[in-house]
């Protein structure tokens, strides 16, 4: 192991990370009924988090939305205290709140608040919190929570949680097929993703960074930019790939990290996209199947292979955090629950 990694293999953040394996095993293992709470009956279902968990909430509601084929939508939990007539339709909704503590006010809070637009579930990896004694159901990960501040393998857990209970509902053997080829495919991938990882790290090259992804892969790159901003306090961003062509881009230089999370199959107009960074002096990096800088692997489609993208770029904050000579599990400035006084806290 380089001696970059040897500063933070002790850490609960290396640890949770390289845990993601054994841990995504677990929750696949989860009880199908109780899995498939999260999916509605003739509800619209509204995603709701703060912080990563509503990264998590954006990127499950496309998910959802595409296995299910109903209304999804993903909001940040103070949206549903604040302006809840911007979130609620005249439909009865299934609200699935996302909480690794269970404890964020605004979470617990959105959760009370939702109940009287229809019914609410909690995925949490806090079995005994308040918001899973707010909601009508809970679907609860102990296995899979993170004792470090940042969430890693609590994410992608409480993500593949839902997936899974989306798979059991809808009756797609092959989606659930799917599923359960990721913890091997993560543990195959961990060693080189972690060569990788320390490579772009150790590019003196850039100093800020924008994570590309569409559809869920938006969601996904909204946390890896999340991450390394947290780990860090790099400038980072989150863009659909075409969308930072329309001013966005005005922020390249050539000290720029753009980090591509592709779907697998054609995606020329992204690639573009990529070839244009790299022509204007960015660092460009994919993460994909195949033909990759941080190769996933093959035999997994693009829905089902969501939660693999979060363990490379995990890796890469964590690398980038150690060359900085940071400590993972205590970033500055953050605590493991954000508590919260006044409005909604009253709430
Ligand atoms: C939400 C959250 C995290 C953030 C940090 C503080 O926690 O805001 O998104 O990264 O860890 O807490 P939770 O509601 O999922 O427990």
């Amino acid at each position: 192991m380089s001696s970059l990694w040897e500063s933070v293999t002790q850490s609960l953040t290396m640890r949770e990370i390289l845990n993601q394996p054994v841990s995504w095993t677990a929750t696949l293992g989860l009880d199908a009924a109780a899995l498939c709470a999260v999916a509605p009956g003739d509800e619209e279902l509204i995603f709701t988090g703060c912080g990563s968990s509503y990264y998590l909430a954006r990127a499950a509601a496309s998910l959802a939305r595409e296995a299910l084929g109903v209304p999804a939508s993903a909001v940040p939990a103070s949206d549903v205290l604040l302006v809840p007539q911007q979130v609620f339709s005249r439909r009865r909704s299934r609200l699935v709140a996302f909480s690794r503590s269970g404890e964020t006010i605004e979470t617990v809070a959105a959760c009370r608040a939702a109940r009287r637009f229809g019914t609410t579930v909690a995925v949490t990896c806090a079995a005994d919190s308040s918001l899973s004694a707010a909601a009508d159901a809970s679907v609860n990960l102990p296995h899979a929570g993170d004792e470090s501040v940042v969430m890693t393998q609590s994410f992608t857990n409480m993500l593949l949680a839902v997936m899974a209970g989306c798979a059991h509902a809808s009756g797609d053997a092959a989606r659930l097929a799917e599923l359960r080829m990721l913890p091997e495919s993560a543990r195959a991938g961990l060693p080189e993703w972690q060569r990788t990882a320390e490579e772009v790290a150790r590019d003196p090259h850039w100093s800020q960074a924008f994570f590309f992804g569409t559809g869920a892969y938006y969601g996904l790159a909204c946390e890896a930019s999340l991450k390394l901003k947290e780990m860090t306090q790099a400038v980072t961003e989150a863009y659909h790939p075409l969308e930072f062509r329309h001013g966005p881009q005005s922020l390249l230089t050539d000290r720029t990290l753009c980090v591509h999370l592709r779907r697998g199959g054609p995606a020329g107009s992204e690639d573009d996209l990529m070839g244009d960074v790299r022509k204007r002096g960015a660092l460009g990096v994919t993460v994909a199947p195949a033909e990759a800088d941080f190769c996933l692997g093959p035999g997994i489609g693009d829905w089902a292979r969501a939660p693999l993208y979060l363990p490379p770029l995990q890796l890469l904050a964590l690398a980038r955090t150690a060359l900085a000579g940071l400590d993972p599990d205590r970033p500055r400035g953050l605590t493991r629950v954000v508590t919260l006084s006044g409005e909604v806290a009253g709430q």
